[in-house]
């Protein structure tokens, strides 16, 4: 239920069940245990992007959310507002240190993991031989350089954590969750990855919430 009880319409969650952001927003949604529509927007599609998806995202991209009269984009503050817009447990440390290392992780996330370790490493590798279309060598080499830097700090960061920011789930892990998922198909991350026994034991956790199984990309 929404804080105040005042606007009880669901949100609606636009994106493809395929996208790191749109999960990154449904798991928001799942742990907060709130109800809503996910309607289905292929920016991919041959036909481009729908006009009206365009007056929902003017820059054309996933996820956009619409609760009530209210119409928002952009993962973070889709995220927050759900995080803050309902009851559940909190998703963003009170304390302004930790909140503070949540906003750096979910910085790291959106400026180095997401266009290095799933653009970089994961669509390079893994999905562009899939189509038949031959690696950007460039590309991969710089998410090369980029892969053990990144998993260096996440595994400081978390050091004996349960999670990214302590005892307690935040928004730093569940930016981390979908961008993580793809990384690890691509055989030489996995092994990068393996090094670090503490963030092992994390994505053993992530892995085990309910709301990361019930968010997997269906193709
Ligand atoms: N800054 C945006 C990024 C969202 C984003 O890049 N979404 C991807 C899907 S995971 C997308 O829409 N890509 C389409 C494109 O770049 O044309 C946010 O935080 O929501």
């Amino acid at each position: 239920m929404p804080k105040g009880a005042a606007d009880t319409d669901r949100p609606q969650l636009y994106g493809a069940d395929y996208s790191v952001y749109v999960r990154i927003a449904r798991l928001a949604l799942l742990e907060k245990g709130v109800a809503y529509n996910l309607l289905p927007i292929d920016i991919f599609a041959e036909s481009g992007i729908p006009d009206s998806h365009l007056a929902r995202h003017p820059f054309g991209k996933i996820p956009a959310l619409e609760h009530g009269d209210f119409h928002l984009y952009e993962t973070g503050a889709i995220t927050r507002y759900v995080d803050e817009a309902f009851d559940g447990p909190a998703l963003q440390p009170a304390d302004a240190k930790s909140r503070a290392r949540m906003n750096q992780i979910i910085s790291i996330a959106d400026g180095y993991i997401y266009p290095h370790l799933v653009w970089g490493l994961y669509v390079e590798c893994i999905e562009k031989p899939k189509r038949g279309e031959a690696p950007d060598e460039d590309r991969v080499e710089s998410a090369r350089g980029v892969a053990p830097i990144s998993l260096t700090v996440l595994a400081d960061l978390l050091s004996e954590h349960r999670w990214m920011c302590g005892d307690r789930l935040t928004l730093a892990d569940l930016y981390l969750a979908p961008m993580i998922d793809y990384a690890v198909e691509v055989p030489e991350f996995r092994e990068m990855f393996a090094e670090h026994r503490n963030l092992g034991d994390w994505w053993q956790r992530v892995t085990a919430l309910d709301s990361f199984r019930d968010t997997q990309p269906s193709s």
